[in-house]
Parts: C-alpha cells; sequence; structure tokens
C-alpha cells in the first residue's frame, strides 16, 4: 500500500522546507564563515582552481578578440561566472559526465577539453565538439533546459549500471522557466538517480531580469517540490562553491538521489557578442558587481594566507596568457572542414536526394 493514511489528520502544517545559504569568504576575501573546509588552506588544491579561473579568463578575452575581429562565431562570455566551472569540476571524477550549456568552459578545460577544441566550436566547426579526452561529456547545449533531460537519462544509464557515477548538469536561471528542467527534476527524483543540477544564476536571461522571470523567493527551492535536496551558495565565493558541490556530487554518487545547487553569481558581460546588454541594464549596476569578482576574491584570500606570492601570480597570468595564445594560433591554422563533410554523419546510409546533393558539390569542384 504505497497511498499514505491521511484521515485522522487535524488542520494544520504538513510539511516545511527550508533553503540554505552558504558562504566563507565576503568579497574582500575575509573569511566570514569558520571553520573553514579542510583543503582551504592547501596550495596544492586552491592554487590548481585559482589558475583555471584565470585561465577561462584569459580564454574569454582570446576568444572575444578573435570574434570582433571577424575570426569566430557569435560567442557567450562566462566573466564573472568561472568559479563555478572550477568548483564543480574539481568536484567531479572522470568518470563522470558533465552535461554543460554554453558557458562552462573553466569546467571543460578542467575535464580536459581544450582550448583549441572549444574555439573550433564558436567557430562553427563540428570537430570542436568531437573532444578527445572527456569522450562520454556532452557538448554544449545552446538550445536551454532541454540538456536537464539528458542529464536525468545519463544518471538512469549510471543507475542501471550499477556504476558509482554522476551526471552534472549545469544550467543558467532562465533555464528553471522551462517544462523541460521540471520534468527532469522530476524524474531524476522519481527513479532516486545520481543527477547534480547546477544553477548558474546570474541574474539575467538575455535582457530578462530575475525578477521578471520568477516570481520564487529562490531558484534552488524549485527543487523542493520534486523532492530534491536542495542549497544556494555564494557562487562568487570557490571556497563555499567547491565544499557544497563536492558535497552534493559525492552524496549523489554514493546513491543519495539527485541534488541540486543554486549558485549566485553575475553575468558582468553581453549576453553574447551578439547583445548590447547596456541597452537593458545599467553600467552602474554593473560596477557594483565587479566587486564580486570571484578571481580578486580568491586571489586576495590566497594572498592573505601566505598561498600565493605576487611572483606567483604575474608568473601564472603569463602562463594562461600563453596557452591561450597558443590555442589561437592552433585554431587559426586548422583547415576548416570541407563543405562535403556536413553530408558525412547524419546518416548511416545517405538518401538518395542528399547523395545526389553531394554528388553535385563534388562536381563543383567546391572543395575537393
Ligand atoms: C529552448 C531555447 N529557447 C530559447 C533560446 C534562446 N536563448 C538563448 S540563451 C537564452 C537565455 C538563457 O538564460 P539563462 O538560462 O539564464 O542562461 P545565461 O545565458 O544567463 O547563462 C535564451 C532564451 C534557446 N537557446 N533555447
Ligand atoms: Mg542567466
Amino acid at each position: 500500500m504505497h497511498i499514505k493514511n491521511y484521515t485522522h489528520r487535524h488542520s494544520g502544517k504538513v510539511a516545511q522546507f527550508e533553503v540554505r545559504f552558504t558562504r566563507y569568504l565576503d568579497n574582500k576575501g575575509n573569511v566570514v564563515n569558520t571553520p573553514l573546509p579542510s583543503w582551504a588552506n592547501k596550495s596544492d588544491v586552491l592554487i590548481p582552481l585559482y589558475k583555471n579561473m584565470i585561465q577561462t579568463r584569459k580564454f574569454d578575452q582570446a576568444a572575444l578578440n578573435l570574434q570582433r575581429t571577424g575570426r569566430l562565431g557569435t560567442y557567450a562570455s562566462p566573466l564573472g561566472q568561472e568559479a563555478i566551472g572550477a568548483a564543480v569540476a574539481s568536484s567531479m571524477w572522470a568518470e563522470d559526465v558533465l552535461v554543460p550549456s554554453y558557458r562552462e568552459f573553466g569546467a571543460q578545460m578542467w575535464r580536459g577539453v581544450t582550448m583549441t577544441e572549444l574555439l573550433l566550436y564558436w567557430g562553427g566547426d563540428e570537430r570542436g565538439s568531437d573532444y578527445q579526452v572527456p569522450r562520454e561529456d556532452f557538448p554544449v547545449s545552446i538550445p536551454v533546459a532541454s540538456h536537464c533531460c539528458h542529464a536525468t537519462g545519463v544518471a538512469y544509464a549510471f543507475k542501471l549500471r550499477k556504476q558509482k557515477r554522476v551526471a552534472v548538469c549545469c544550467l543558467g536561471d532562465g533555464a528553471t522557466s522551462k517544462g523541460d528542467f521540471y520534468e527532469s527534476l522530476n524524474a531524476a527524483a522519481a527513479w532516486h538517480v545520481p543527477a547534480v543540477f547546477i544553477i548558474s544564476n546570474n541574474q539575467w536571461a538575455i535582457s530578462i531580469p530575475l525578477n521578471k522571470q520568477t516570481s520564487a523567493q529562490t531558484l534552488a527551492q524549485k527543487a523542493i517540490a520534486a523532492g530534491v535536496v536542495n542549497e544556494q551558495v555564494d557562487g562568487n565565493d570557490l571556497i563555499a562553491l567547491r565544499a557544497v558541490t563536492e558535497r552534493a556530487i559525492d552524496e549523489a554518487r554514493f546513491g543519495e538521489g539527485p541534488r541540486l545547487i543554486e549558485a549566485l553569481t553575475y553575468r558582468l558581460g553581453d549576453h553574447t557578442t551578439a547583445d548590447d546588454a547596456s541597452r537593458y541594464r545599467s553600467q552602474a549596476e554593473v560596477e557594483e558587481q565587479r566587486s564580486n569578482d570571484p578571481i580578486l576574491r580568491l586571489r586576495s584570500y590566497l594572498l592573505n594566507a601566505g598561498l600565493l606570492t605576487e611572483a606567483d601570480e604575474s608568473e601564472l597570468n603569463q602562463e594562461c596568457e600563453r596557452n591561450a595564445a597558443a590555442a589561437v594560433e592552433q585554431y587559426l591554422a586548422t583547415p576548416p572542414q570541407t563543405a562535403r563533410s556536413m553530408f558525412d554523419y547524419l546518416y548511416a546510409h545517405l538518401p538518395d536526394s542528399l547523395r545526389r546533393q553531394r554528388d553535385a558539390l563534388a562536381g563543383q569542384q567546391c572543395d575537393g
């Protein structure tokens, strides 16, 4: 009998929920919550994470420069959101699967996607999604929230196969208004699968601010109706993020069911290079948010804690800049795919109509 007996109840409260919030560092990098996680004084844990954030920012600048000079397609910047990728990816195991949206370069790079692959993707070359290292990670999902369903499906497969792996899905605040997001959460909880949903709440969905997006007090609470354990975290505080993502991913891995984390952050850049955010938000708002920059916050903490020197930092910056420049060079030196390749991957057996088009193209010697 699965139906709960309620006939004996009187009127009154039948359920109660709360949404927890975690922050360890204020925006000056001061510790505001103790005890810190055990690894918070370990440079071998924190410096690679800091480096990943810097690398992401250097990559971002290089990609924007390429786009502005006509050598990359429309591109979405993760400026201001770099802590999330570093925390999420470093909490995953290599055999987990990342199901990213389109601002997760830091997480992707940590997992082994190269900057050249990322540039190829944003340059319109499908080979950029054929990651050589995280072979089972999903490609970038431009469709908003549909990839949440994929994450639940992947997690379901892990459960069926009895594998201790986790599907980690990254999405935005706007994505949480969509039906596929709710459906994915509901199924993930009903099936008790190892899926973790990470919301980067950057306050904007293109030109729609959060208060027009939803009347919900938090986005984390959207998980409650589905029965998914959830929490909110300061998404510009690497230490808080790492602590909550690591716990959530571990819990999902060891059979405790899906988890959802809402990371509060801010999109400092335009939505994409096809957008001009000055048309719908004030410069003053953006300037104010710059003081929450996750890189500056971690930098102050690391310097104060003696885990980083200014000399280390300058070396790190130079190395990341060189890496980004090398990726740009490799990207620009990659010969484009032939036009013919568009016929190669869609069908196992090309229909006659497409075969004729392919042959006609070959006849024109467009691409050899
Ligand atoms: C299914 C779908 N509908 C609409 C769009 C157009 N679109 C692209 S990004 C975006 C806003 C997404 O906002 P959010 O989820 O907050 O992510 P952010 O861009 O802020 O990272 C929309 C509506 C889309 N890509 N896919
Ligand atoms: Mg958003």
